[in-house]
C-alpha cells in the first residue's frame, strides 16, 4: 500500500506532546520523520512518569512512533554544522521550543530559509508572535485556561476546570500538521517554502468557538436557553460553566446508570433530540408525554428539563449502561456509555479499527499506543514503536555523506 507522505523528509525538532504529535501523525502516513534530541538526555518525557526502570517512558514512546532519532548537540559547532546538511536536504523543520531558542540556536527562520528556500518551518508556541504574552513557556492546562476551555468547563458551583483531552498540547499539533501540509500543497505551487505556526491559545479557542457564539448570544439577549441555568437561575455578564448540558441545541446530560453507587463510570450521555421525542417517550414507557402540551415542544421542555432526566434516570436504574445503550440505539437516541480508559484500551471494536494497537518496543517488549483516528480507503497506517535514544544516528549521518571516521569524530567530540 502507497504512503502519500513517503518521501518527505522531516527534521523534528520537537518535545512533550504538541510538537511529538504532529509529526507522529506525519509519520504514520509516510514521512521519514528525524527526531532530534540532545546526546544524553533526549525529550524529557523519555524519563517522565516511567512505571518500567531504565527503559522509555510510556509519555515518549505513545508519540513519537513510526520515528527515527538522531542525537545532535546543536550548540557545538560540528553539531551545527550537521544540523545545516539536514536543513539543506529537507522537506520541513517542526519545533515547538520556547519563545526564542531556535534563533538563539542560530536556525532563525531567515537562515533556515537562506539554507534552504524549500524549506518549511512549522512551530508551536504558548502564543502567537506580537501576542502580549509571547514571551511565556506554556504546557497544556496553561492553553486551556488562556484559550476560554477552563473558563466554559465544570460546574457552576465550581472553579474553572480543565479537560483531559490535551486541547491546548495534541489539538495544537494536530493543527500544526494541517499547516504543515497545506504548505507542502502551496509549495508544490510556488517552489518555495514558509514558516508556519500555530500558537496552543488560538488552537484552544478554535475548538472553543460554539463558547464565543453563546458570548456574543448572552451580550445581545441575556440568557442562554440551552444552560442548566435557564430559566430559574441567573446569568452573569460571561458564559457560565454549564456542567455537562449538551452545547447545541439539544439538551443532554450525564445520568446515572445501574451499579454508579459503586462503579464511577457506570453512566450514560442522554441526549433529547427535539425530533426524536416520539421515540424517546416510547422508549421510556411514557407515550403520555408525546401530545402533553408541557412536554411536545422543546421549548415546553426546558424549563423542567431535569425532571425530564430524573424520570429517565428511573427508568435506568435497573439496567446497566451497555444494556440501557442496546435498548435506546432502537429507537434512534444519540448516546453512548462512559467509557473508563480501561474499557477502551481493551475495547475489542477499537482494536479491530487500528484506533488502539499494541506495537513491539526493544526495551519495554509491547505496549499500547494510538493508531490513526483518520481512516483512509488506501492506506492503512502501520504502527511501529518509538526509536530509542540516537537509535539511528549513525544512519542518518551516514546518508549525510559522512564517513565511519567522521561519525567516529562527532561521536568522540559529543556532539552526536
Ligand atoms: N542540542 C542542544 N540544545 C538543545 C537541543 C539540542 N538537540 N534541543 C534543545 N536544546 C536547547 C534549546 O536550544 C534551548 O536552549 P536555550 O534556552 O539555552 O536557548 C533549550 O534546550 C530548550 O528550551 P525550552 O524553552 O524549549 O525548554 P523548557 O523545558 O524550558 O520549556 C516548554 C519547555 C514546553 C515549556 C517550552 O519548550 C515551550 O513553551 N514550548 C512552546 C509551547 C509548547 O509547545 N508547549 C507544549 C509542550 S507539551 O505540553
Amino acid at each position: 500500500m502507497s504512503k502519500p507522505l513517503e518521501g518527505i523528509k522531516i527534521i523534528d525538532f520537537t518535545h512533550v506532546q504538541a510538537g511529538p504529535a504532529c509529526t507522529q501523525l506525519l509519520a504514520w502516513f509516510g514521512a521519514d520523520v528525524i527526531k532530534v534530541e540532545r546526546p544524553g538526555s533526549g525529550d524529557v518525557t523519555r524519563n517522565q512518569l516511567r512505571d518500567i526502570p531504565d527503559a522509555d517512558a510510556l509519555y515518549f514512546t505513545m508519540l513519537n512512533s513510526n520515528k527515527r532519532s538522531l542525537t545532535l548537540d546543536t550548540k557545538t559547532q560540528e553539531g551545527k554544522e550537521v544540523l545545516e546538511k539536514l536543513v539543506r536536504e529537507s522537506d520541513v523543520l517542526v519545533e515547538n521550543f520556547g519563545p526564542g531558542a531556535l534563533d538563539r540556536m542560530g536556525f532563525s527562520w531567515e537562515r533556515l530559509n537562506e539554507l534552504n528556500p524549500k524549506l518549511i518551518m512549522a512551530s508551536v508556541k504558548g502564543f502567537s508572535d506580537g501576542h502580549h504574552y509571547d514571551d511565556l513557556k506554556v504546557y497544556e492546562n496553561v492553553a486551556q485556561c488562556a484559550g476560554g476551555a477552563a473558563s466554559t468547563t465544570g460546574f457552576w458551583d465550581g472553579p474553572p476546570t480543565v479537560s483531559a483531552a490535551a486541547l491546548g498540547d495534541s489539538n495544537t499539533g494536530m493543527h500544526l500538521a494541517i499547516g504543515i501540509l497545506t504548505a507542502i500543497i502551496g509549495r508544490g505551487q510556488t517552489g518555495r517554502g514558509q514558516k508556519v505556526a500555530v500558537s496552543m491559545q488560538d488552537s484552544v479557542i478554535n475548538l472553543c468557538r460554539v463558547k464565543l457564539r453563546d458570548q456574543q448570544r448572552l451580550d445581545r439577549i441575556g440568557y442562554l436557553e440551552e444552560y442548566p441555568q435557564y430559566p430559574h437561575g441567573e446569568f452573569s455578564d460571561v458564559v457560565p460553566r454549564g456542567g455537562n448540558a449538551g452545547g447545541g441545541g439539544q439538551p443532554g446530560w450525564v445520568l446515572k446508570c445501574k451499579g454508579w453507587e459503586t462503579d464511577p463510570n457506570a453512566y450514560i450521555y442522554f441526549t433529547i433530540q427535539g425530533h426524536a421525542w416520539e421515540p424517546i417517550c416510547r422508549a421510556l414507557g411514557k407515550p403520555e408525554w408525546i401530545s402533553d402540551p408541557n412536554y411536545a415542544t422543546a421549548q415546553a421542555r426546558q424549563p423542567h428539563i431535569f425532571d425530564i432526566f430524573a424520570t429517565i434516570e428511573a427508568w435506568l436504574a435497573d439496567k446497566t449502561k451497555y444494556e440501557a445503550v442496546d435498548i435506546l440505539r432502537k429507537f434512534d437516541i444519540p448516546c453512548a456509555p462512559v467509557l473508563s480508559m480501561k474499557e477502551i484500551a481493551n475495547d475489542p471494536s477499537l482494536r479491530a479499527s487500528g484506533t488502539i494497537v499494541e506495537v513491539p518496543h526493544k526495551e519495554r517488549g509491547s505496549y499500547l499506543t494510538v493508531g490513526s483516528p483518520i481512516k483512509f480507503s488506501g492506506l492503512k497506517p502501520e504502527i511501529t514503536g518509538s526509536p530509542l535514544l540516537g537509535e539511528h544516528t549513525d544512519e542518518i549521518l551516514a546518508e549525510l555523506g559522512y564517513s565511519k571516521d567522521q561519525i567516529a569524530n562527532l561521536h568522540a567530540s559529543r556532539s552526536v
